[in-house]
């Protein structure tokens, strides 16, 4: 990830202009996956951290060790930090880096979905499960057979499956598992690649076990098309996939989204079943201050709402990013109104 330019920026001025303040600001939180459980929002994000750990394009800096989770009443209410829910010294298989979670709930069991480094320096995913949404969470000593990759999203279908949508590339691994193996020769973010007009790399998702610990399947392409039914390709930056999905269910349309990672923008698609494919319908949420833009949509008390990052409070550093959330509206034909972060 390049170093973003943030020197010019009046971070006063910015923060008025904000459309919404972070929800805590005693520590640094990303990637924010809301879930509405027992009638209270539940998030559970990423927890920045200042490691010391210098730059670089593969987000060495992104050093994160544990999980905390917040709450809150309603949207507009105040978020409540429930302590350290997973710490990474108490994840076996795991290294480091606690990339972006989420989070599930099944028959009695809140699950806690989230992405390390294992010790060979390969980002899996793995599952903690614990009695109440905000942990702690006890992990499993494994992680999932056959995961790979970071960023997974859990959709809970109307049906009772469970589908984890996930992938990101550049420090996220996605391209160096082209072939179905683990490429671990060559350095930098640009090889393994696809490029130009050779179709883009695909987010991926598995349906969930019945016991939500393993995957059901073989993780399959989550496939993104454009207007003429023809896949993204690998040049077109400001569509094509990078990282963050998630899924959500509207009117009964199935709604992938995601960031663009190098073009800063979270975009979505649509379809008509879990599997895909999805056709590009446009941006959700414009780019942020910070490099990286990683959201999560849900519903509570009929109005949908947007939860996101940016790094304001830290007045622009990338890895120290603060979790926000604002209205998120769907027009009549299905379509959603883009964000703009700043009036
Ligand atoms: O928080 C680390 C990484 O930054 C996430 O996994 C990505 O989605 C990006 O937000």
């Amino acid at each position: 990830m390049p170093e973003d330019s943030i020197v010019d920026i009046d971070f006063d001025e910015l923060n008025r202009k904000s459309i919404s303040q972070p929800l805590v600001e005693h520590i640094y939180t990303a990637d924010p996956s809301a879930h509405v459980f027992n009638g209270k929002i539940y998030i559970y994000p990423s927890h920045d951290i200042e490691a010391g750990i210098p730059f670089d394009d593969l987000g060495s800096h992104f050093a994160m060790e544990d999980y905390h989770v917040l709450s809150m009443d309603s949207p507009d209410g105040k978020a409540i930090d429930q302590g350290v829910a997973l710490h990474i010294e108490d994840v076996p298989w795991a290294q480091k880096q606690m990339w972006a979670p989420d989070a599930a709930y099944k028959n009695g069991i809140y699950y806690l979905f989230f992405p390390a480094k294992d010790h060979q320096g390969i980002f899996r995913i793995g599952v903690a499960t614990a009695k109440s949404p905000g942990g702690p969470f006890t992990a499993q000593p494994q992680a999932i057979k056959n995961s790979f990759s970071i960023d997974p999203a859990v959709f809970a279908d109307d049906d009772g499956s469970y589908y984890m949508y996930f992938g990101g590339i550049w420090g996220g691994q996605l391209q160096r598992w082209r072939t179905g193996n683990f490429v671990a020769a060559g350095e930098g973010p640009l090889v393994h690649l696809p490029t130009g007009e050779e179709p883009a790399l695909c987010p991926k998702m598995a349906k969930l076990t019945d016991d939500l610990l393993e995957f059901a399947e073989a993780p399959k392409d989550v496939e993104i098309i454009d207007e003429n039914g023809k896949a993204l390709v690998a040049g077109d930056n400001e569509r094509r996939f990078f990282e963050a999905s998630w899924m959500h269910k509207y009117n009964g349309r199935y709604y992938f989204s995601y960031s663009t990672g190098d073009t800063h923008l979270i975009c979505y698609a649509t379809g008509d079943n879990p599997y895909g494919p999805f056709t590009y319908r446009g941006i959700v949420l414009n780019p942020v201050v910070g490099w990286t833009n990683h959201h999560s949509i849900v519903e509570f008390n009929n109005k949908w709402w947007l939860f996101y990052h940016d790094s304001s409070l830290s007045r622009g550093v990338t890895h120290l990013r603060s979790v926000k959330v604002t209205e998120l509206r769907h027009n009549n034909d299905g379509t959603i109104q883009t964000i703009n972060p700043y009036k």
